[in-house]
């Protein structure tokens, strides 16, 4: 019987040395160490001994089991050994290789306009005034000075939601009346910057949604001449120092008088060409002293208050200091046009 027992745990350790991966090493346990395993068969053998024979043998077979699981531990620590060795191979890292650079963000060209409008109003004590772009009625159109069946409301066409008298602004003006309120009795100096909302035909020129800027100056003495001067200086900063800037008499029902101002063209300098069509003279926003129901709707007495406003379109700007032949690439999602900005 012990030369079986040697036997076996000869042929055990044989086996063990070709096990070299983690299934046959789990076959291997199963078939010496496991419940019917050759060396758990062999201490159950003990039984059926003639008794003087059980005392060496159990010593014996004992010790073998000890050494096959010793063996065991030993040979599946050394094949984890060997497998994160051959993962550091396989996976090596060459750390000497370039890295791929991150392909940082960039600001959409609509945002920078807006950005570089804020810095120059700010330098002129302007303050941003965040208003909603899901507007009412009321303060849309009727504060404004267009009461239903107003006939310029036809100009601003609008999206409307389910709730009744609840609209997408068609422009930033109504964010006059929210700031006066907000503010009175103080002076006012903030522009409103945000998305207009409009039912109309897409083109080259016009989209469904755009940005706008408003700005509003309420307070005592206000007169045309800081209007224009406020302008004037925005103009030029915004488009460059030697630009002229133009006042044409206009119609606003929220401004009285009213004006659209116009620059010389700047891809022509003023000598006429397609853009301006021949005019020599491109429109970059409307503008006008706040007309005294309007300051009056605000909850400003227009006895003794005065106020100016102006809204201009950024990507129209845009357009112009970049080029941009047609307004529909700022909203159409097209790397190619957004890359080149920033
Ligand atoms: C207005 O919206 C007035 N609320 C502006 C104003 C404010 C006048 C305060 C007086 C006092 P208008 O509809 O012209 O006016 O729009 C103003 C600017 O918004 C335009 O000059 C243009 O730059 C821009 N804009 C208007 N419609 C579109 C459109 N569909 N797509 C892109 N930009 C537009």
């Amino acid at each position: 019987m012990l030369e079986q027992l040697e036997r076996l745990v000869q042929e055990a350790q044989e086996a063990l040395q070709s096990a070299n991966d983690d299934q046959a090493l789990s076959e291997w346990r199963s078939s010496y160490l496991g419940r019917k395993g050759k060396a758990t068969e062999a201490v159950k053998a003990l039984g059926s001994l003639p008794r003087e024979e059980r005392p060496a043998y159990g010593r014996r077979v004992n010790e073998i089991k000890r050494t096959l699981e010793d063996a065991y531990e030993a040979k599946a620590e050394a094949l984890k050994k060997q497998a994160q060795v051959q993962a550091l191979v396989v996976d090596q890292v060459d750390v000497s290789l370039p890295g791929r650079p991150p392909r940082p963000g960039r600001l959409h060209p609509a945002t920078r306009t807006l950005r570089e409008i804020y810095d120059i109003f700010a330098e002129m004590g302007f303050q941003v005034y965040r208003s909603r772009d899901v507007e009412t009625d009321d303060l849309n159109f009727t504060l404004l000075n267009m009461p239903p069946h107003h006939p310029a409301r036809d100009m601003w066409d609008t999206f409307y939601t389910v709730t009744p008298g609840v609209i997408l602004r068609t422009h930033t003006s109504p964010g006059q009346i929210r700031a006066m309120r907000q503010y009175y009795p103080e002076p006012i100096r903030v522009i409103l910057p945000g998305m207009c909302y409009r039912y109309e035909q897409i083109t080259a020129r016009s989209e469904i949604m755009f940005n706008q800027v408003e700005g509003l100056a309420v307070g005592k003495d206000i007169t045309m001449a800081d209007l224009k001067g406020t302008i004037v200086d925005f103009a030029r900063r915004i488009f460059g120092a030697g630009r002229e800037v133009r006042f044409r008499a206009s119609h606003f029902p929220f401004t009285e008088p009213s004006a659209e101002v116009d620059m010389d063209c700047i891809l022509c300098d003023g000598a006429g060409c397609r853009v301006c069509k021949y005019t020599g003279w491109l429109e970059i926003m409307g503008c006008g002293m706040v007309h005294p129901v309007v300051l009056e709707n605000g909850g400003y007495d227009p006895e003794q208050y005065s106020g100016f406003a102006f809204g201009m379109g950024p990507e129209r700007i845009a357009m112009l200091k970049h080029g941009i032949e047609d307004i529909r690439y700022f909203w159409g999602n097209d790397l190619r046009f957004l890359e080149q900005f920033g």
